[in-house]
């Protein structure tokens, strides 16, 4: 499994409109004149392209230097108060911080897991492998059952929360990526700028806001978590982690992250920054990240 073979959503396949046929007969006099007008000379249909061109390429310009409706969120920067041990062969993709537990899912086919981890030793108390041919993904905690994602088979496992028994399947559509709960509703990303608002109980979509920053979209979301009604989002492939506000998907902060885990302990090109969970009783982020051999417990501090 390749990082290139993981592609984000690529079209939502919104405001599509049908383009109408012009004439034919029409359209042969439109060329027919222009050709004439060529014949002649005439530079004035040339002009008239070019100064669309001309017009468009301005305003491309102006939007990129003044976005609409940009906010500019916040530059904020990890403090690492401590640091505990992590296994290195979880291919980490969901966190969560529950009692004193550290709930992990972990992805890659014929490896996927769920495990209940002592935070403090890195042990592996409890673990349910998935089935081989799924590719575990989010995880969240809600209502005493651990809700975890499936990249690719559709499929959300609602799980016993002490026993890891299976409670029942919910079935989607698209990919699986990252997933908190915000006490109320679920909420979903796919790889796209896009989250998804879903029922805790029944997984119906009942909700979506694109994630922007700066007026510009943020694609990539992966793992997630939920804390006081923002969401953090690792940006997938990068050591950047999105502060959102979910009720109007406009990123709020921008946590760099990067320098965690030492460039001489990553084994390859996938073992990126994945993996937040909000540690209720310190108020700082558990950050982990694929096949990383620690976790660690940050603080946020103002950027620079
Ligand atoms: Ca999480």
């Amino acid at each position: 499994m390749t990082a290139s073979e993981r592609p984000g959503r690529s079209s939502r396949g919104k405001g599509r409109q049908k383009r109408s046929a012009r004439p034919r007969e029409k359209r042969a006099d439109f060329v027919s004149s222009s050709k004439a007008q060529e014949r002649d000379g005439s530079p004035s249909v040339r002009a008239w392209v070019w100064a669309a061109i001309a017009a468009v390429a301005v305003g491309i310009l102006l939007w990129q230097l003044y976005p609409v409706g940009s906010t500019v969120p916040d530059a904020l920067s990890v403090r690492v108060v401590r640091s505990f041990p992590h296994d290195p062969e979880a291919f980490t993709q969901g966190l969560v911080w529950h009692e004193g537990k550290l709930y992990e899912s972990t992805g890659l086919e014929g490896r996927s897991s769920l495990r209940r981890v002592n935070l403090r030793t890195g042990a592996v108390e409890h673990r349910r492998a998935l089935d081989p041919d799924v590719f575990g993904e989010g995880l969240a905690l809600a209502a005493g059952h651990l809700i975890q994602l499936s990249w690719r088979s559709g499929k959300a496992f609602v799980w016993d929360l002490d026993t890891f028994e299976p409670v029942r399947e919910h079935e989607y559509r698209g990919e699986g990526w990252g997933l908190c709960y915000d006490g109320r509703r679920l909420i979903m990303s796919d790889g796209s700028a896009w989250l998804t608002f879903r029922d805790p109980d029944t997984f119906e979509q009942v909700g979506e806001v694109r994630v922007m920053r700066a007026g510009r979209p943020v694609r990539r979301l992966n793992e997630l978590e939920c804390v006081d009604g923002l969401v953090y989002a690792n940006v997938w492939m990068t050591d950047d982690i999105a502060r959102i506000d979910p009720e109007t998907g406009n990123v709020v902060a921008w946590i760099d992250a990067s320098g965690l885990l030492p460039a001489a302990e990553r084994q390859g090109t996938e073992d990126v920054l994945n993996g937040i969970a909000y540690r209720a009783d310190t108020g700082h982020l558990l950050l982990t990240g694929k096949l990383w051999p620690k976790i660690y417990e940050v603080e946020l501090i103002p950027a620079g």
